[in-house]
């Protein structure tokens, strides 16, 4: 033999203790642990019903102040299957945060990009500052702050507010591409209110040249998105998701952000769907309404407030109740696109619905967390 140390009484199992040895593995033991037949979410759905975190959240407003260093008073939605990653899914974190009446809490900028939903909100002059520009936040209307963007959030009203962030540290961490810059003094020039709105709109003006962000910093008001839902009411809808429609980057005419598309839909009074899972991950805000998601098997009762995740390629299927339902939803589906890694499948089976076998329960906590 060319190589000296063949052994002419060599077994497999000694070739599979020096490959380790050599930190080697041989494919054809381990191939259908690198090569799944199928998505593995390793995680589980889960629902945190606003309820029960709200009296949580008002308990760090009296014992936390927005300043640097605390930096922030948000609380994040830790699937417990990823507590080591402080996220809601794979990809994706929510969180709620309080900005109490007459406070602010400093600029920053980071690599994650983020979004806020603002779940509970008075309006008035109650905003996050990106890049130089305020965006309002009134109930329920999306603000962004893509990657990168500067922002610091002020509420000058005389009362709280709370909303929803959602940002995409996971799928950055997982990636190691985490940078964050605290900011100091006059971070970026003020811009004018509707600043972005305007240069993307109909109207800019004379002289001032083309947008120069690379992602806009926009706020899409609950009024007009609502408004496009509801003129859609009577349609057929998808079977999936009823009336669903997504935020789009007007500069690309393409998703939310590059990493996160931000959804809202509409389902009518006692609208029932279909199943389907994708090679996504979603996470889900009750604006309004009351109903169920059956998700691999498990019923999800939720109500006005409540957040709940649906792992990749996890079945999943919303039955409303009775009135009109709103959902706000986070997925991480155009990362996906992005990397050509994006498949989605109907349920044929059982008319395209699932037997529901379990109802979820958050105290039974304990009891999965031990599983
Ligand atoms: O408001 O800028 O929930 O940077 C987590 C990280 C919110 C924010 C979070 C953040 C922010
Ligand atoms: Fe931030």
């Amino acid at each position: 033999m060319m190589t000296g140390t063949h052994l002419s009484n060599d077994s497999l199992e000694q070739l599979h203790e020096d490959l380790a040895a050599a930190n080697m593995a041989p494919t054809w033991k381990y191939i259908a642990d690198f090569v799944s037949k199928e998505p593995k979410a390793t995680y589980r759905p889960w629902l945190w019903r606003w309820n029960e975190i709200l009296p949580l959240l008002q308990r760090a407003g009296d014992l936390i102040t927005p300043d640097r260093g605390a930096e922030r008073r948000s609380m994040e939605h830790v699937n417990p299957d990823l507590k080591p990653y402080y996220s809601t899914s794979h990809t994706i974190a929510t969180a709620v945060q309080l900005v109490k009446a007459g406070e602010r809490a400093p600029a920053h900028r980071h690599a994650t990009g983020a979004i806020r939903f603002a779940a509970s909100s008075k309006g008035g002059r109650v905003y996050t500052k990106v890049q130089g520009e305020r965006l309002m936040m009134e109930e329920n209307d999306l603000i962004l702050t893509p990657s990168w963007a500067w922002h610091e959030h002020a509420n000058e009203t005389d009362h709280d507010i709370v909303w929803l962030d959602a940002l995409d540290f996971p799928l950055v961490n997982l990636l190691k591409t985490s940078i964050f810059e605290p900011g100091e003094g006059a971070v970026c020039a003020d811009k004018p209110d509707n600043y972005t709105r305007d240069a993307l709109g109909l109207y800019r003006t004379v002289g001032g040249g083309d947008y120069s962000e690379a992602q806009p910093t926009l706020r899409y008001p609950w009024v007009e998105m609502r408004a496009a839902l509801d003129r859609r009411s009577g349609d057929k809808g998808c079977p999936h998701d009823g009336i669903l429609l997504e935020y789009i980057n007007p500069l690309s005419s393409g998703p939310t952000l590059p990493t996160l598309s931000c959804r809202a839909q509409l389902l009518r009074d006692g609208e029932r769907l279909k199943a389907h899972r994708a090679t996504a991950s979603t996470i889900y805000y009750v604006i309004a309404g009351s109903g169920s998601t059956v998700i691999d098997g498990q019923l999800f009762e939720w109500q006005k407030g409540d957040v709940f995740v649906v792992p990749i390629w996890a079945w999943h299927e919303h039955h409303n109740g009775t009135g009109d339902a709103y959902l706000f939803s986070i997925t991480d589906q155009p990362a996906m696109e992005r990397l050509g890694l994006y498949r989605e499948e109907a349920l044929q089976e059982s008319g395209g619905h699932q037997s529901v076998s379990t109802s979820f329960r958050s105290d039974s906590r304990e009891r999965n967390h031990e599983a």
